[in-house]
């Protein structure tokens, strides 16, 4: 462990600290879940230090320092959207259609087979809301990824899609989601989730599914076996109240089904949408926010951060405050974050750059499949390029 992680042992002997950080870091200790009070007094209170110290216990207890990633691609089916979320940069074009895409099926079938002979193991599935994508198209397309590679996991869709192409073929969530596995789908991603709470989802995304709707299409799939990811918009509108409702929403659900595998925080980024005049969060309150969610969440396994939204460097500082799992190695046909202003203009990532981030802080890099099987460990593995590395000290040293 680095010496440079907060400790919580430490903390609890710390008699400087008032009874409210002593008593929520003595259950954090103990394995004992904190209240909603806890969790919105964490939020506004708490300074970073003591959070990070909590987080990375508990994400220390349940992971060492191992740290997840996978190899996966993703295809957005279209950037058109016939909803108008105020966040986001594709409901813009559903005026201007014609400056978007919308791929045939033909089209993203080429997609995958681009990956042929390439060691992917998952594709992500999702872009906007549009008529012709149903659940005939869709059914079609699982089953056509599935016949091309049978064993490429299919993670597509949110409650956002099932929602809308259930309701036009008027078939129940149940029969719909039935339908979907028969076609292939393996499980799905958190996506759709934003804010919960009523008074925040009805500014940043009326009209499409409700806090309830989306939560229900999860617990059918989870009642079915399939595994699914939640996620949380944060950092526009909402206050802390309606984060921490967010969470417990989550933490309810998973106590019923245990059907969540991953809690991914997103970071709301401000260009090219509605709510550009929104300044966005500082790197502190994303840190803060990975943390609290960690020590929120206590049925979850793993807490992700999306590299491509957050930066690289964002990415390894978070695995010190409750970050377990850093988003696979993805190329660029994802626009999604690009177009709404994050760093990452071309998200891509080599394994060896990934597996590299992950061990200059210290931590052990374990590629998976999407279910968290272990794939390969690669804390030791010596690239090519390390051969050729030789050392800080060949470097020039004139003028010393
Ligand atoms: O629901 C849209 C978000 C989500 C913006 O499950 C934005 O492994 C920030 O859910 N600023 C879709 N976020 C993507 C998603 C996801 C991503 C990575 C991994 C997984 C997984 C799921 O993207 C949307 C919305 O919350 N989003 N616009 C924006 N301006
Ligand atoms: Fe459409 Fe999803 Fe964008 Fe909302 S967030 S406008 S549902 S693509």
């Amino acid at each position: 462990m680095l010496q440079s992680r907060g400790n919580l042992f430490q903390l609890l002997d710390d008699n400087r600290l008032s009874a409210d950080h002593r008593a929520v870091a003595g259950k954090v200790a103990g394995g004992e879940r904190i209240s909603a009070d806890e969790g919105a007094w964490l939020f506004q209170e708490a300074d970073l230090g003591y959070l990070g110290a909590l987080a990375n216990h508990i994400r220390e207890q349940k992971h060492g320092d191992r740290t997840f990633f996978n190899r996966n691609f993703h295809i957005e089916p279209t950037n058109v959207c016939l909803y108008t979320c105020t966040f986001c940069s594709y409901s813009r074009l559903i005026k201007e259609r014609k400056d978007g895409w919308e791929y045939t099926m033909d089209e993203m079938m080429d997609m995958v087979r681009a990956y042929d002979g390439h060691p992917v193991t998952e594709v992500h599935i999702v872009g906007g809301v549009l008529p012709q994508y149903d659940v005939a198209f869709y059914s079609e397309l699982f089953r056509k990824i599935k016949q091309h590679r049978p064993e490429l996991h299919i993670k597509a869709l949110t409650p956002v899609e099932y929602h809308y192409i259930f309701k036009k073929a008027k078939i129940s969530y149940e029969e719909g989601m039935k339908q979907m596995k028969e076609a292939g789908l393996d499980s799905m991603p958190g996506g759709g989730a934003e804010i919960f709470h009523p008074e925040i989802r009805d500014q940043i995304a009326g009209g499409k599914c409700s806090a309830d709707q989306w939560l229900r299409i999860h617990e059918i799939w989870h009642e079915m076996g399939g595994r699914s990811n939640a996620t949380m918009l944060y950092g526009h509108i909402e206050k802390y109240e309606h984060r921490v409702d967010h969470l417990e929403r989550l933490r309810q659900l998973q106590d019923k089904t245990g059907g969540f595998q991953t809690f991914i925080p997103l970071k709301f980024r401000n260009k090219d949408n509605q709510m550009s005049h929104l300044p966005e969060v500082s790197v502190l309150e994303d840190l803060r926010n990975y943390a609290v969610s960690r020590i929120y969440l206590d049925n979850f396994d793993h807490i992700k951060a999306y590299w491509p939204m957050i930066s690289r460097d964002v990415a390894q500082i978070s695995l010190a405050f409750g970050v377990d799992d850093i988003d696979g190695t993805i190329d660029d046909t994802t626009r999604i974050y690009s177009m709404a202003g994050s760093e990452e203009q071309n998200p891509a990532m080599t394994t060896e750059e990934l597996v590299k981030l992950v061990r200059q802080v210290g931590r052990k890099p374990i590629e998976r499949d999407t279910l968290y099987n272990v794939l390969n460990d690669y804390t030791d593995v010596v690239f090519e390029s390390d051969k050729e590395f030789r050392g800080y000290f060949s470097l020039p040293v004139a003028n010393q």
